[in-house]
């Protein structure tokens, strides 16, 4: 498949989908992210792909947000129909069934820290900046912002960066929650590709139900949430996985898990 503005590559177990449109800072059009969009569905479907890493082309951004220049030609209908598309790309990334890693080496602003939002695990290089500056072009944040920031750190400090539009950069983002390491920029991708590796060697079929008990058990009470680990932990019990993984274990040897 030939993409205009992303690039796909496979590495083993682990997909990498750049965000290429180096010359706007990968800023998001309408088109880009219908190609994620696509990009994202033949990953999900094909049994080779295990994880998942996303990235920015360049040296300088990771998505600098959505494309302020496509922005500004829309109508209204047509700004609720981008806004749409945005957020249905996002949760698509948030609820698939294989684990999205950000790699994130420049700078995430609006569109682009809600795209790293909607990843599973953040990891930043040093020079990585975050922020959702839509207050400075009178918007507000329309691709989840608002909901993904503040469920993943203190709703104040959230509301400062959203009601301030500050950059913060990739330290104070570690410190705060946003993202779980920060490493030197020449060290971020063979970073994400052996934390991709080590999760890629893991059942993938446990993976995938993990991710699932904490994204949907998020959403309901403690009681709903762990009636709802413990029947993924009995469906868990009828994959080949799990007869590999004990006997492997029981046999001292390496599991060999077919994601079955
Ligand atoms: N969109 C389009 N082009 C962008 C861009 C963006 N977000 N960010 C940068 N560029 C372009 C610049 O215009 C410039 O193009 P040329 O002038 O070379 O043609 C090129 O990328 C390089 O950028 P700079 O020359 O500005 O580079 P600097 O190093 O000087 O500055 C910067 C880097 C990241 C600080 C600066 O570019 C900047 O402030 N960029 C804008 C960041 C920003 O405000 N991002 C948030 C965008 S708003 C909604 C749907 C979605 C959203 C909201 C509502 N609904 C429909 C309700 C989401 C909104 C956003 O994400």
């Amino acid at each position: 498949m030939s993409w205009n503005n992303i690039l796909v590559e496979k590495d083993g177990h682990t997909a990498v989908l750049t965000v290429n449109r180096p010359q706007v800072l990968n800023a998001l059009n309408a088109e880009t992210l219908l190609e994620i969009d696509k990009a994202v569905d033949e990953l999900a479907a094909d049994p080779a792909v295990r994880v998942i890493i996303i990235t920015g082309a360049g040296e300088k951004a990771f998505v600098a947000g959505a494309d302020i220049a496509f922005m500004s030609k829309l109508t209204p209908l047509e700004a609720r129909d981008f806004a749409r598309l945005g957020q249905r790309v996002l949760g698509k990334i948030e609820n698939l069934p294989k684990p999205v890693i950000a790699a994130v080496n420049g700078y995430a602003l609006g569109g682009g820290c809600e795209l790293a939002m909607a990843c599973d695990i953040r990891v930043a290089s040093e020079k990585a900046k975050f922020g959702q500056p839509e207050v400075n072009l009178g918007l507000i944040a329309g691709f989840g912002g608002t909901q993904r920031l503040t469920r993943l750190v203190n709703p104040g400090i959230a509301k400062e960066i959203l009601f301030t539009g500050d950059m913060i950069d990739a330290e104070t983002a570690r410190r705060i929650g946003l993202v779980n390491h920060v490493v030197p920029a020449e060290e971020l991708m063979a970073f994400c590709k052996s934390l991709a590796s080590r999760i890629a060697s893991r059942g993938p079929v446990a993976v995938r139900l993990t991710k699932e008990a904490v994204n949907e058990g998020l959403e309901m009470d403690l009681e709903k949430a762990l009636a709802h680990e413990a029947d993924l932990f009995g469906l868990v019990f009828a994959t080949s996985d799990r007869e590999e993984g004990i006997s492997a274990f029981l046999a001292k040897r390496q599991p060999q898990f077919q994601g079955k």
